[in-house]
């Protein structure tokens, strides 16, 4: 079994250690420790997706995955911010936060990781953080680019309520807004007015490089 496999694998095994030490293997590999992330950790995690969508997983187990993928991204880590560009170029202020009610941050993060090594200041408001926390504090740094992340069908709703109520406080030019997380799609950011979509964390870099230069 190639690495890339034995890493989706150790997530779907919950396997901390296992995925503790494929992430070492790979940097002693010099394999892209972006690529580890989306081709190896994070397929598992779509995996035991499925798994609990259809009842061959439950919710201790998901848990489980999550905090082996977490290890795992956490070794990699260093690598990817050794290899950053961050000290060279400076793009903007991104203020990220996964939306209301939605407690999954794995992407977040890692779409913030991605974002700080390619020269953005962050702030991270976390998860489950309400619309107007996130508009408060994009006034407060004067934020380049809003980032809001939703992995739920019923958390995605919130997105639009953001994009309005930037809207009604006359203050929407000034916030562009960048969407993302599994359940989101382009045609849908389009549907709810947001300036930028992307699909995944290197995606992410390349869409708020866009925004923060308009
Ligand atoms: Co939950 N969960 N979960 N979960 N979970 C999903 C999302 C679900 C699809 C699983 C399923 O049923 N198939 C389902 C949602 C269904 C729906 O849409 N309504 C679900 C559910 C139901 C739940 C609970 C309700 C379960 C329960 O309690 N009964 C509960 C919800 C709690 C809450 O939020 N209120 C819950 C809890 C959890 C855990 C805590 C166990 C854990 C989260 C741990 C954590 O995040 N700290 C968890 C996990 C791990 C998942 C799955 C399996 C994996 C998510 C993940 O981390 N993927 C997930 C199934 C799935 O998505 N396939 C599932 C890996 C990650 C790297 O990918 O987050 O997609 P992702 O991020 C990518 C891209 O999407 C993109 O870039 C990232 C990196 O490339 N991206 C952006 C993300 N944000 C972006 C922002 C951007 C741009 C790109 O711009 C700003």
């Amino acid at each position: 079994m190639d690495s890339l496999k034995q890493m989706a694998e150790a997530v779907i095994a919950g396997d901390v250690e296992q995925c503790v030490s494929l992430a070492r293997q790979a940097i002693q590999d010099n394999l892209d420790p972006v690529e580890v992330i989306q081709q190896g950790f994070s397929n598992g995690m779509d995996t035991v997706g499925r798994k609990f969508e259809s009842g061959e997983m439950f919710l201790p187990e998901m848990m489980q995955a999550a905090e082996a993928m977490n290890a795992g991204v956490a070794v990699l880590k260093p690598a990817i911010e050794s290899s950053g560009s961050g000290s060279l170029q400076e793009f903007g202020k991104v203020v990220l936060a996964t939306i209301q009610g939605d407690m999954h941050d794995i992407g977040k993060n890692i779409v913030k990781l991605l974002l700080a090594t390619s020269g953005f200041e962050i702030t991270d408001l976390g998860k489950d953080v309400k619309v107007a926390a996130i508009i408060d504090r994009a006034e407060e740094v004067q934020a380049s680019v809003i980032g809001v992340s939703a992995l739920m069908t019923t958390t995605m709703g919130y997105m639009p309520d953001l994009i309005q109520e930037l809207q009604e406080l006359g203050i929407k030019a000034e916030f562009p807004v960048m969407v993302g997380g599994a359940p989101v799609t382009e045609e849908w950011a389009k549907e709810i007015g947001a300036d930028g979509y992307a699909k995944d964390a290197v995606g992410a870099v390349r869409v708020a490089k866009g925004l923060a230069q308009k």
